[in-house]
């Protein structure tokens, strides 16, 4: 079987490793989202794909659910002792080299995607990662403060600010111009079943969709979502403050009418927001807390059966 899921960076990450023991013999492409990546000192981060690494690779900070576990924080101290800006971002010294081989690699002429398989090598996710696109494509956001309207990086929105300022608007800054990585679509015409894990519904599988070709690719296959909203709120971060910037309730059937019937074939809810429907598309409600790795199973099991 050959399966296609989208990713953004912890909801993502989870649900994947939750997949890969739902079907083992499954081939699977992960298409991670790449809007929140940011340069800093001249070096290429992306969160995202970062975290789905890590996490299938065994190498992530549990806890956090970002970084590498095991941290340590000496190069960051001493460019701060040095001034250097910015310093609300937390990167760790292991963390570091990631984004050191990457941005030699990309200065050197690869591509992110092949930059992205090579990283691979070494962690070993069990899954094929492949970036949404290997163009420059950055998540902004405009917010209003004293300083006036102005538009921010994502980054700095959600850890600098912790979402504390409305976003008047988000914006995927290239999005026009971008085409998908090399194997995106050829992955999602490949597949038998498109999973969308409970990743953000704005700023991880929204981000994707605006990749041009990618939802009308994801139009033609059989596709089924997990809700990442469960009782009216977020499991884990601020994805009311993305949902509220683009004008939609933070609800299990708020998120299913974003998606909406073209894209979804089935849906996932948990047990509490049972009744949630939409014409076309298949509702089912069960737990859908990722607590551990077999409740996290039970999720990719139930998604993949949903899909028929
Ligand atoms: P990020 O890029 O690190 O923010 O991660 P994602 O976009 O992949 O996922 C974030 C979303 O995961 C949040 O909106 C959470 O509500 C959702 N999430 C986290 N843990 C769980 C869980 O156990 N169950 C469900 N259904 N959603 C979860
Ligand atoms: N999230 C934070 O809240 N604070 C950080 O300092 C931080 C550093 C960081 C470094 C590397 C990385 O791959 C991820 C990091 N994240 C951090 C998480 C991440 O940037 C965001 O949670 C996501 O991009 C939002 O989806
Ligand atoms: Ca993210
Ligand atoms: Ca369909």
């Amino acid at each position: 079987m050959r399966i296609v899921s989208l990713a953004g960076g912890i909801g993502g990450a989870r649900f994947l490793r939750g997949l890969r023991a739902a079907a083992p013999d499954a081939e699977i492409t992960v298409i991670g989202n790449t809007g929140d990546d940011i340069t800093l000192f001249g070096l290429r981060v992306c969160p995202d794909l970062d975290t789905v690494m890590y996490t299938l690779g065994g190498g992530i900070d549990e806890e956090q659910g970002w970084g590498r576990a095991g941290e340590s924080h000496t190069v960051k101290a001493e460019l701060a002792a040095y001034g250097m800006e910015p310093q609300w971002f937390g990167l760790g010294d292991k963390d570091f080299a990631t984004h050191i081989v990457r941005t030699q690699m990309l200065d050197a002429g690869y591509p992110l995607s092949a930059v992205t398989e090579a990283l691979c090598a070494r962690w070993q996710p069990g899954v094929r990662l492949i970036p949404m696109t290997d163009d420059r494509a950055e998540t902004h956001v405009i917010i209003e403060d004293e300083r006036g309207r102005r538009a921010i990086h994502f980054q700095e929105w959600w850890v600098r600010l912790r979402a504390s300022i409305p976003a008047r608007q988000i914006a995927l800054v290239g999005a026009e111009q971008a085409k998908p990585a090399p194997g995106v679509i050829e992955a999602i015409g490949a597949a038998d079943v498109v999973v969308l894990p409970p990743s953000n519904p704005v700023v991880s599988i929204g981000t994707i969709l605006q990749i041009p070709g990618i939802r009308d690719a994801l139009e033609e296959k059989t596709v089924v979502g997990v809700s990442p909203i469960i009782g009216g709120a977020p499991v884990r971060g601020m994805a009311d403050a993305c949902l509220t910037a683009i004008g939609v309730e933070t609800t299990a059937q708020a998120v299913l009418e974003l998606y909406g019937a073209r894209l979804l074939d089935g849906w996932l809810v948990a047990e509490e927001d049972a009744g949630v429907r939409l014409d076309g598309v298949r509702v089912q409600a069960r737990p859908l807390l990722m607590t551990d790795l077999d409740a996290t199973t039970a999720i990719a099991r139930a998604a993949l059966e949903l899909a028929g």
